[in-house]
């Protein structure tokens, strides 16, 4: 009996994510992927990132979640506009949840970012049709985990170290943790942050202004 192979079977995702992207070109929309484990201060840094964009850009936010419109919830109460896609216990986005929530967007933004579900695995594994991907990475999870899952950081245009405000309380090689973040994907910019203290914040919104920028967003 022949065996029938299918292969690419993220294909479907893929198309979906192509026609995402054109959504997001044809209206000069930057569109920023957000992963990291759960837990690992994704929506803390937007929230502290977010105020800054106030009179400069124009920025919209998808929170990604298995259950709970809590994540949204955060982010409504700073003013941005924000929709919860709840996957009903899927553990990572798809291109298809974004698609469904375009045309609910407001006209006239310049920037989207997904927050995606909180996994350190399978959210890296499909595209959503975004221009940058952002991987956070707390220092409470351990330096060893870009090695660990180096999925994750490997299409990370930056990654964030979180939670630095806490180093002093946690084992966490910061030497470590940036080689082994260029080991798997030399090409990244890696920022330390602390939500809690502000610590690289500035300098965040500052990155994502410049590629918004040049991304043609502005
Ligand atoms: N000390 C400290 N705690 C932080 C920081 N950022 C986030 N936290 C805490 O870490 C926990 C998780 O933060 P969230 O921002 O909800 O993390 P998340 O990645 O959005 O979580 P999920 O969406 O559930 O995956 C919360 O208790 C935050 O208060 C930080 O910079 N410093
Ligand atoms: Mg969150």
């Amino acid at each position: 009996m022949e065996i029938r192979v299918l292969r690419r079977v993220l294909q479907k995702n893929d198309d979906a994510a192509t026609e995402n992207r054109l959504w997001f070109d044809e209206r000069h929309v930057t569109c920023i992927n957000l992963l990291g484990g759960a837990g690992s201060g994704k929506t803390a840094i937007l929230e502290a990132v977010l105020p800054i964009f106030r009179g400069e850009l124009r920025a919209a936010v998808l929170e990604g979640d298995l259950a709970t419109t809590r994540d949204a919830e955060r982010i409504a109460r700073l003013d941005v506009p924000v929709i919860q896609l709840l996957t009903d216990g899927g553990c990572h986005l798809t291109a298809t949840h974004v698609q469904r929530a375009l045309d609910e967007l407001p006209a006239g933004i310049d920037l989207l970012i997904i927050e995606n579900v909180g996994n350190p695995i399978c959210p890296a594994n499909f595209d959503l049709g975004e221009h940058l991907r952002i991987s956070a990475l707390s220092v409470s999870e351990g330096d060893d985990k870009p090695s660990k899952y180096p999925l994750l950081f490997r299409d990370a245009a930056l990654t964030l170290i979180t939670k630095c405000d806490l180093l002093p309380f946690v084992p966490f090689d910061m030497a470590q943790a940036r080689r082994d973040l260029l080991r798997v994907n030399p090409a990244m910019r890696i920022l330390e942050t602390s939500a809690r203290s502000g610590k690289g914040v500035d300098e965040l919104a500052t990155w994502i202004m410049k590629h918004a920028l040049s991304l043609g967003a502005l």
